[in-house]
């Protein structure tokens, strides 16, 4: 049976979090395979709002076995105090556990975040300021702290001393800061050993031997698409694979194992941090947007940047990622809009694009270029059928479908988890 992939297939924040608290009911778990405490999710039960950082959406459902996967980075500070505050709401958290080789966020990856942003000045990537870089760093450059050096004193104690050693350097040396303690750091870490050793299992072979159980596993991507290390808009991307892919090496679950792999879509686009965004409204539009999306930051509070469809890249991030399917989130938001703009080509410097171009430099450059669709004024919420919506938000929704190739199963309508459409 199944094993089901989520991917933000724009620049996040699609509603990945409803989509999984969603499919909740039907999983019995639910993986994070890449990211930290830089994502963000709003869920909302029953009109009561949860915000989600580093645990997996799937905590919300009651017979769901959430997961930290391999590919994830953990702040241990983080994840106490979000456990406690699920906990103080009556949320049941004992079921989480946590791979053994998933990396640890420290606090020197958080300072060297936020020094390298402003050593950055203008060039800076507009960062979470969580740490999250340094750490995949220190993973990719072998100088990583794991969840499982935790178990070992000694070892953790080595591996604290081997990353600080070049660290401190450079701290010192190029950012004029003071140097970071082995002993304060070992000692901090270790303070979380006791109460973090019961979730600590080999969660490949937990993941691997459900399925082998046909029971259904859904993997839920941190970030989305073009926040990929490797095919998002380098360098303003996080510093993980949040792309399908990604969900098979951030789990230890293969490729063949995967049924479906489902993509999220906001009915327009938005962005959080610096880089290029070709649709990106700065006039009154955006504001509109912004206001009535309540497009706003769950992590950090930062004011969301906002622009209309573009379908070149959802084009793009479906070949990406293989997605079997799309849910589009948050089409409530358009309503109002009297003619909607989809972007569908780019003029890089006179010359037209049907598809994303090769270059960041002819990314940056790409002016929309748009085709309109009548609009609609109806109150979408109450609808539960794609018949009941109104005719003008169908063929929107029909047109995104025939731009994008890949079919539209579920349409959101609403923040609630029952304000949802479901098509196929
Ligand atoms: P980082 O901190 O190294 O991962 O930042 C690198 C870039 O990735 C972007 N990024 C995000 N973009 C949208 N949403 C994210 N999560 C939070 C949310 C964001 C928040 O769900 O609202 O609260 O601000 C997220 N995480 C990382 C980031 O903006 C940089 O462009
Ligand atoms: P994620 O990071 O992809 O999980 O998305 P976030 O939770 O950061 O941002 C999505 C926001 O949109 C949240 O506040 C959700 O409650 C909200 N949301 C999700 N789906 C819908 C929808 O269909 N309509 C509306 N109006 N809001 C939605
Ligand atoms: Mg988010």
């Amino acid at each position: 049976m199944p094993a089901v992939v989520i991917v933000g297939a724009q620049w996040g924040d699609e509603g990945k979090g409803k989509a999984t608290d969603l499919l909740g009911e039907r999983v019995d778990f639910v993986v994070k395979p890449n990211g930290g405490n830089n994502a963000g999710h709003t869920v909302v039960v029953h009109g009561e709002k949860f915000e989600l950082k580093l645990l997996p959406a799937g905590i919300l459902s009651p017979r769901v076995t959430p997961v930290i996967g391999n590919g994830v980075v953990v702040n241990l500070e983080a994840l106490f105090e979000e456990i406690a505050t699920l906990e103080s709401r009556g949320v049941d958290t004992s079921r989480l556990r946590i791979s053994a080789n998933a990396h640890v966020v420290a606090p020197y990856h958080q300072t060297l975040d936020k020094v390298t942003e402003r050593f950055l000045g203008k060039r800076a990537i507009g960062t979470t300021g969580r740490g999250i870089g340094p750490a995949y760093m220190d993973k990719i450059g072998r100088l990583g702290i794991r969840v499982q050096d935790l178990l070992d004193a000694s070892i953790l104690r080595q591996k604290v001393e081997g990353a600080l050693r070049q660290k401190n350097e450079l701290l010192v040396k190029l950012y004029n800061r003071r140097s970071v303690d082995v002993d304060e750091i070992t000692d901090g870490l270790l303070a979380y050993a006791d109460r973090l050793r019961p979730m600590i299992v080999d969660t490949t072979e937990l993941l691997n031997s459900a399925l082998d159980r046909d029971e259904v596993v859904l993997m839920e991507g941190g970030q989305a698409t073009y926040l990929d290390v490797d095919h998002g808009t380098y360098p303003f991307v996080t510093s993980s694979n949040p792309t399908a892919g990604g969900a098979c090496t951030g789990t230890g679950i293969g490729p063949t194992r995967i049924d479906r792999v489902i993509g999220i879509v906001k009915a327009y686009t938005t962005r959080v941090g610096a880089g290029p965004f070709p649709t990106e409204l700065e006039d009154k539009w955006g504001e509109y947007l912004q206001r009535v999306g309540h497009e706003v930051g769950v992590n950090t509070g930062r004011p969301r940047r906002c622009g209309w469809y573009d379908a070149l890249m959802i084009r793009h991030a479906v070949r990406i990622n293989g997605f079997t399917d799309i849910v589009l989130t948050k089409l409530d938001v358009l309503t109002g809009i009297e003619e909607v703009p989809i972007c569908t080509a780019y003029d890089v410097d006179g010359v037209l694009h049907h598809d994303m171009p090769m270059t960041q430099t002819d990314f940056h450059h790409a002016k929309p270029v748009f085709e309109t669709l009548p609009g609609w004024t109806e109150d979408l919420s109450l609808a539960r059928s794609f018949e009941e919506l109104p005719e003008n938000a169908q063929n929107y929704v029909r047109r995104l479908e025939e731009l994008a190739g890949c079919r539209i199963s579920a349409i959101g309508v609403g923040p609630d988890r029952e304000d949802t459409i479901v098509v196929h």
